[in-house]
């Protein structure tokens, strides 16, 4: 086996792993379905669709997925055992594979930022330490920025992952103006050329105006500190809690622009079906899938493997 290809089963390996529990909701009462031929057997449909909502998809996106299967059942010349899941992967592929706003490269020479925002223990921190670790392995030069200035732990728990990994981490005290934590890092960024900048921020309810503003205002002093910056604002979603992220996602975008999103804990949940839901809603495109709690449990977000995992045994 080709090292790229161990590398490939490996990720593999985890995300169907990670989507373990979706997958069995999925398929639980599902049976016969996914045995349908040309002859669509409208309880087996019933089924399916039912797998599909208890997976969290939403009621819109399985009754289409539903229709799909059930038109494409009903054609002569698809006379195939897996139809449902030939049909179901290459659906859930196509919802998934959503372009979102264009992600400006950072400028020769000066770092690329990412801002990670989202609500309260998504997983930012711990998105953070993982992109940190995955781009020292590429030979990147890294900084982390710690811009949750709200409690000190949060400060203390990055600088657990930036020693772990190695990494300079600048920070201010706690109770500190976070923008004056990004103003910083990003001097320290540009005096040691580095490659990567990561800035965590606090856990904010996207119904708190006033924390909504201070994103804005670490947006602008991370632009007026480096061109472009920040190149990417990644939104962190709990795929625990489902549904509720479109509208935490509806007021991030507002607020600092959100190009990109990262679901994470779809280790941990048997609704990660949830991901169709929120890119129906958002139109933004899905980066990173995170399916554990150490530092290599972040995959790069590839819809037909998605798709396969969640639908193959
Ligand atoms: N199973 C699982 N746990 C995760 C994943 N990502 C994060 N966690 C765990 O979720 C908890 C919260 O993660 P943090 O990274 O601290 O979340 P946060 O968004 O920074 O939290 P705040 O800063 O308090 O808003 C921790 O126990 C993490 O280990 C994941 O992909 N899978
Ligand atoms: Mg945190």
């Amino acid at each position: 086996m080709a090292p790229e290809d161990r590398g490939r089963s490996s990720v593999f390996a985890r995300l169907k792993r990670g989507l373990f529990m979706t997958h069995t909701e999925l398929f639980a009462k599902v049976g016969s379905a996914v045995r349908a031929t040309f002859e669509p057997d409208p309880a087996a449909l019933d089924a399916l669709e039912e797998g599909l909502v208890a997976a969290d998809v939403g009621p819109a996106t399985a009754a289409e997925l539903v229709a799909a299967v059930k038109a494409e059942a009903g054609r002569r010349d698809a006379a195939e055992q897996d139809v449902v899941r030939r049909v179901l992967k290459a659906e859930i592929t196509r919802r998934l594979s959503v372009r979102g706003p264009e992600v400006a490269g950072a400028a020769a020479g000066s770092p690329h930022v990412i801002l990670m925002v989202g609500v309260n223990g998504t997983g930012k921190t711990t998105t953070t330490a993982k992109l940190a670790a995955r781009g020292v392995a590429a030979g990147k030069s890294v900084v982390l920025a710690a811009a949750d200035t709200f409690r000190a732990a949060a400060v203390e728990q990055l600088e657990v992952w930036a020693s772990r990994l190695n990494v300079p981490l600048v920070k201010h005290a706690s109770g500190a103006d976070p923008a004056a934590v990004v103003h910083d890092a990003c001097a320290a960024a540009l005096a040691r050329k580095a490659d990567l900048l990561l800035v965590d921020t606090a856990g904010r309810l996207h119904t708190k105006h006033n924390l909504m503003e201070e994103l804005s205002k670490i947006r602008r002093i991370a632009a007026r500190s480096i061109p472009g910056a920040p190149h990417e604002v990644l939104l962190v979603l709990d795929a625990v809690t489902g549904m509720n992220g479109v509208a935490q996602a509806r007021e991030f975008m507002k607020s600092v622009g959100v190009t990109g999103l990262v679901l994470t804990k779809m280790d941990g949940t048997a609704k990660g079906g949830v991901i169709l839901a929120i890119v129906r809603e958002l139109a933004l495109p899905v980066r990173y899938v995170g399916v554990g709690e150490t530092a290599d449990d972040l995959l790069d977000f590839d819809p037909a493997a998605f798709a396969e995992a969640l639908v193959d045994d």
